[in-house]
């Protein structure tokens, strides 16, 4: 592990022997990210790695430009006292900078701390508090919020916090130009960066993944996407999400020694553009998102042969969307079933249209261990498998799926099985061929357009209001989002929160927009189960019922 931070009740590991079996095989490699783009820019020197905008102003770094940009950018950090096992958080939308921020902070062996875009005051100063953050690294302003103001506050909140960086300040300008310096090589085994869960109890839980396990995943993903160092990959959803980040992502495509170019909005106005003007081969998106460019490309007057494959996960995929996107976007459709905590599932380039549109992949690695078990036992240990071809909860354990979540040795009780096994919360079936189909979920989360909300944690932001004695969110199917968040809620006595109040209310206590509920309801008592729980099958049966008699 890196100085200070030791392997130890913060972060649990792989067992020894299992570890040494992930190096034999040939998984591990004890290669750091930071190693990484040294190899590549010895590589692929004159090639672009990267292409996108910095404020309005068009950037395009070769491998070299990268490479020395993070080693002056590593110095420069240096120099503000930032080093080996600190955390950062990183809040940096679609801009190179991110890149090079990143492989910067590998290279001292810093963690980056994965935050999006749409985190807010709240989100940030939970992941700062928990992280022990000592700097975030954001830019001033971004889709009209002011970020760096909001990385004051927290700064002002959580004592660690010593240093706000903001990307494109003159400040951090001359970070970015400081000498280069060599520094020693952090452990290959030991943390790189810290993801976040969706969360389903409460908070977004941290995730730590290590240079080793996090590289097999990606060099892994470059292969079964066929990426070449003439691919060019559209990066179109927040690269530091772990879709667009490494499946195969901006990271797969660097790997690959290929171009990826950053777009600064996933709309088909803008993506059409860059697919034309870059020669894109390869991207990936959501369901929604998918939905809306096959609906732009039928209008659309730009050029997008160059695209042989378009991936769509985060959430699941209709099978009648499925079916457009070939036809549409005149490109292979490659499905991909991921989780921040590890496993990757992708269809492969060859499989048979059946399991291409049918089913959201198989496991990256052989040695994904995957069990599928009773749904209606959430104690289930791994060993208590349904019928093959049975719907059950996925289990999994593998070479890049965590042990456990960061500092979190309560929730890691029940989120891991006693041997080791990752409670997904997804429902699947498992086909012969061994590709998932996901039908389903058993956790308490929704998943908004691939955005992940944890129905606990919104819960927790409404029963704050003091109109409010109560509340219960679910999801609600929605033909564009795949669901929308809908809160029920139980007035104290006498009141009558009104819907836009709540919103507003939820809204303001700094969380991200995507989280504020879609829908209220106000009701005056909830149905319980059998035991006396808020029953949320009742609540989503009221709401279905609700939408047929409309
Ligand atoms: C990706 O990662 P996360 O951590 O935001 O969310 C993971 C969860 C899964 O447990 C599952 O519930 C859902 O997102 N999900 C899908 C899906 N892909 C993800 N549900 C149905 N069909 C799919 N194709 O979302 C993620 C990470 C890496 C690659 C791709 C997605």
């Amino acid at each position: 592990m890196s100085a200070g931070h030791p392997d130890g009740p913060d972060h649990v590991g792989w067992p020894a022997d299992v570890a040494a079996r992930y190096r034999a095989a040939g998984h591990w490699r004890g290669q750091t990210f930071g190693a990484l783009l040294t190899t590549l820019a010895a590589a692929y020197g004159h090639r672009t790695a990267v292409v996108g905008e910095s404020d309005g102003v068009p950037a395009r770094w070769t491998y070299s430009d990268l490479d020395d940009r993070a080693h002056r950018l590593a110095a420069g950090l240096a120099g503000r006292g930032i080093g080996a096992g600190d955390r950062v958080l990183v809040q940096l939308p679609n801009r190179p900078e991110f890149v090079s921020v990143i492989f910067a902070l590998w290279r001292l062996g810093a963690w980056p701390v994965f935050t999006l875009p749409a985190h807010r005051r709240t989100e940030l100063r939970h992941f700062a508090e928990k992280a022990e953050a000592s700097a975030i690294i954001t830019v001033a302003e971004h889709e009209r919020h002011d970020h760096a103001a909001t990385a004051r506050e927290v700064a002002d909140d959580v004592a660690s916090v010593r240093e706000v960086l903001v990307v494109g300040s003159p400040e951090f300008t001359e970070l970015s130009e400081a000498p280069p310096r060599e520094f020693a090589d952090p452990d290959p085994e030991g943390v790189a960066f810290l993801q976040l869960s969706g969360g389903s109890t409460g908070l977004s839980k941290l995730i730590p993944r290590t240079h080793d396990d996090y590289l097999y995943s990606v060099r892994e993903s470059a292969r079964i996407c066929a990426l070449r160092p003439d691919s060019v990959y559209l990066a179109a959803l927040p690269v530091a999400h772990n879709y667009p980040l490494s499946s195969p992502g901006v990271l797969g495509a660097l790997h690959a020694g290929a171009t990826t170019v950053l777009a600064p909005r996933p709309d088909p106005g803008v993506a059409f553009r860059l697919i034309e003007s870059e020669r894109v081969t390869i991207s990936g998106v959501v369901p929604p998102l998918a939905a809306a460019w096959v609906q732009a490309a039928a209008r659309t007057e730009h050029d997008l042969s160059s695209l042989e494959v378009l991936l769509v996960g985060g959430a699941k995929c209709a099978r009648e969307l499925a079916e457009r996107i070939g036809p549409a976007l005149g490109c292979r459709l490659q499905q991909v079933f991921g989780m921040a905590e590890g496993l990757v599932c992708y269809t492969r380039l060859d499989d048979p249209d059946e399991l291409v549109l049918g089913t959201q992949g198989r496991p990256i690695s052989l040695d994904d261990e995957i069990r599928v078990v009773d749904p209606d036992n959430p104690d289930a240990a791994s060993t208590d498998e349904v019928v093959p071809g049975e719907v059950g909860a996925l289990l999994t354990r593998g070479p890049y799926t965590i042990r456990g979540y960061y500092r979190a040795a309560e929730h890691n009780a029940t989120a891991f099985t006693s041997d080791g096994f990752y409670r997904t919360g997804d429902l699947v079936r498992r086909h012969p061929s061994g590709h998932l189909e996901v039908v389903g979920r058993a956790k308490e989360q929704i998943n908004r357009a691939g955005e992940k909300v944890s129905a606990e944690e919104v819960e927790n932001h409404l029963i704050a209001h003091p109109d409010v004695l109560d509340a219960a969110v679910v999801g609600v199917p929605d033909e564009y989002l795949g669901e929308r968040t809908c809160a029920y809620v139980v007035p104290t006595d006498g009141a009558s929160p009104g819907e836009a109040e709540l919103r507003r209310f939820v809204r303001e206590r700094g969380i991200a927009a995507f989280k504020v509920p879609d829908l209220v309801i106000v009701v005056e008592k909830f149905p319980v189960t059998g035991v006396g729980k808020t029953s949320k099958r009742e609540l989503r049966a009221a709401l279905a019922a609700q939408a047929r008699n409309r």
